[in-house]
């Protein structure tokens, strides 16, 4: 035993891990050095600067807690760290553009939403699958209604479809509403709501949180998004930036953080 299996399992994991974490350091070196100082005053860089150092955090603690939470669990923490592992990779980039004073970086927060909110999409059809409601077509769904909102916030806010149909922010805006309003609607009608009320205490309490999360946690972005287009008086898109990240770290971090909360519960 000792000559075959030198290391017990634990070992591997955490070697595994290590050598993953290492690879993630090395791959963005050249962006995790910022190039200009943050001022004193400076609220929009300090904010990107603290995501960008939680959404690391949060990647290893889910990583590193993985081993310590039941099998069935373990596929939801691994998404959970993809989530704040792929934003980690995006706030480094989108830090840098904000401190070289090029502005808001837009296109990588919303390459950043695409990947990150089917993959949270995905968690969330973990925990429905949990309470026994989570079908093929109810993921499609919420897959498509989430990609029509991120879409219809994209072109808002970047006029890239200006030239073909040139609607104002304010429409792509109840566009994108319309698809975030379809998730609300899924997560609190009829049926679910009842399966969600039989599940074991750990289930019910990451369903709860997860509905938590998309009804008041996701209520920040189309907010942010008013501001950043100018429709609230006073504010611009430096107040959106801000709420754009501490909306990430909530419905990322403290997303996670309820998984494992829950997984530990069992
Ligand atoms: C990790 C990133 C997450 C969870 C991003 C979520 C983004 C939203 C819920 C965005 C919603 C929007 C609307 C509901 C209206 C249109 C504009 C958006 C895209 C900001």
């Amino acid at each position: 035993m000792g000559f075959n299996k030198p290391y017990s399992n634990a070992t591997r994991t955490k070697v595994a891990l290590s050598a993953l974490l290492a690879m993630l350091v090395v791959g963005t070196q050249t962006v995790s050095a910022a190039t200009t100082a943050l001022a004193n005053d400076d609220w929009v860089g300090i904010s990107f600067w603290i995501a960008t150092a939680m959404m690391l955090a949060f990647t290893v603690f889910f990583l590193i807690e993985r081993q310590n939470v039941p099998d069935k669990w373990k596929t939801s923490m691994t998404v959970a760290a993809l989530v704040t592992g792929v934003a980690w990779y995006h706030y480094t980039y989108m830090r840098e553009v904000w401190a070289m004073g090029d502005g808001s970086p837009l296109v990588y927060r919303y390459i950043d939403w695409l990947i990150t909110v089917p993959l949270q999409v995905v968690e969330f059809y973990l925990i429905l699958a949990a309470i026994g409601v989570g079908t093929f077509a109810m993921f499609r769904n919420l897959m498509g209604a989430s990609i029509v909102m991120l879409v219809a916030g994209f072109f808002g806010e970047s006029g890239a479809m200006d030239s073909t149909i040139d609607l104002s922010a304010e429409i792509w805006w109840v566009i994108g509403m319309a698809g975030w309003g379809y998730i609300l609607y899924e997560l609190w009608s009829g049926d679910v709501k009842e399966a969600s009320e039989t599940g074991s205490p750990s289930v019910q309490y990451a369903f709860n949180s997860m509905r938590m999360i998309v009804t008041v946690g996701w209520a920040i972005y189309p907010l942010g998004y008013l501001m950043g287009a100018g429709t609230i008086d006073g504010m611009g898109t430096d107040d959106m930036n801000i709420l754009y990240n501490i909306a990430d770290l909530v419905n990322k971090g403290a997303f996670g953080m309820m998984i494992w909360y829950a997984a530990k519960m069992e």
